[in-house]
């Protein structure tokens, strides 16, 4: 029997072909049943000295944001940087897709792109593109784990049973509990609803790997930090990725430049909401925008419904 070919399921065949390309079949079970996973740095995938190049710019922006030269074997410090939220020993580098094309090759990378099709089905889009700089001290959350789900709750605390976002961190620098690695708490993305105060954390687990690995999770699953006991940076590059229905976090979609658009793929596009035709004023939807970027799969969707339209009105009306 011929799995991948299934007619009923054409729009996620692709998706489940570049799994299986991309030998990411353990990482998506490990997503299924723990809410996380860890994808080392040869299934990453990136080009040779990439990891180096996105480190060295990650430190060149703090740089320019913040006023303070770091190094990675050496604590920080926030400098003049203002943007919140931010302690003593962290603070987060905001809209990256904006200062460096390198964000832009990232963001392509085919092993983030693949887990991020599988846990939006393909309907993802980039909500944030960030880099969290941490060194020695309590961190954000003032010593506590600071368990939290990524996808936005509801009033009552609860959540959709289905993945709203998809997180992953690509680790600059190694990630162990003394050098305050993320925690997760194990299948925890099955509750549908965010944690109490004070539960999970005897269930939280430091997630370790070495730097060039990419954790990635479900947003509902309960996650927070260890604190930096360690000397030296904690450095990662985090892309969140929200499906097409949510408000994103950073403003892509007037953000981007046509230059960035006409460099990438229409798969970079469709992440930076270059086809979404919402927020319209009195001229309407651009819906030649959204059709130019719009995927494969939905134009085949939309030509399949038009003709059956057109059918339904060119046959006679049935006299009784
Ligand atoms: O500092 C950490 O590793 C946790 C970050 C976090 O909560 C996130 O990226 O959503
Ligand atoms: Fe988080």
């Amino acid at each position: 029997m011929q799995f991948g070919e299934f007619k009923s399921t054409e729009t996620i065949n692709p998706i489940y072909k570049r799994i299986k390309e991309l030998e990411l079949e353990q990482h998506i079970l490990d997503l299924d049943t723990y809410g996380f996973t860890v994808i080392p740095p040869e299934k990453v995938a990136a080009p040779d000295g990439f990891l180096e190049r996105i480190t060295e710019t990650v430190l060149r922006i703090a740089k320019e944001r913040s006023g303070v030269e770091l190094k990675l074997d050496e604590n920080g410090s926030v400098g003049t940087y203002k943007a919140q939220p931010q302690t003593g020993s962290q603070y987060l580098l905001y809209y990256l897709l904006m200062a460096d094309p390198i964000f832009e090759e990232w963001l392509m990378n085919p092993t983030l792109y693949t887990i991020g099709c599988y846990l939006l089905h393909g309907q993802q889009q980039l909500s944030s593109l960030v880099s969290f700089v941490k060194w020695k001290g309590d961190g954000l959350m003032g010593g506590s784990l600071g368990l939290h789900t990524d996808s936005p709750p509801d009033r009552d605390g609860r959540l959709p049973t289905c993945s709203d976002i998809s997180n992953a961190a690509y680790c600059l620098t190694d990630y162990t509990e003394e050098n305050g690695c993320i925690a997760m708490v194990p299948g925890s993305h099955r509750y549908a609803r965010g944690p109490n105060p004070g539960e999970g954390i005897k269930d939280a687990v430091p997630v370790e790997a070495p730097k060039g690995s990419l954790i990635a999770w479900h947003g509902n699953t309960w996650h927070g930090a260890y604190p930096k006991k360690t000397d030296g940076l904690r450095l990662n590059v985090t892309t969140y990725m929200c499906h097409k229905r949510i408000k994103t976090q950073e403003q892509y979609k007037q953000g981007v430049t046509q230059e960035m658009l006409d460099r990438n793929p229409p798969e970079f596009a469709r992440l930076v909401g270059a086809d979404d035709m919402m927020g319209w004023n009195e001229s309407g939807p651009d819906i030649a925008k959204m059709m130019k970027y719009m995927s494969p799969e939905n134009k085949k969707l939309i030509a399949e419904r038009m003709s059956e339209m057109a059918k339904a009105t060119s046959e006679p009306a049935e006299v009784s």
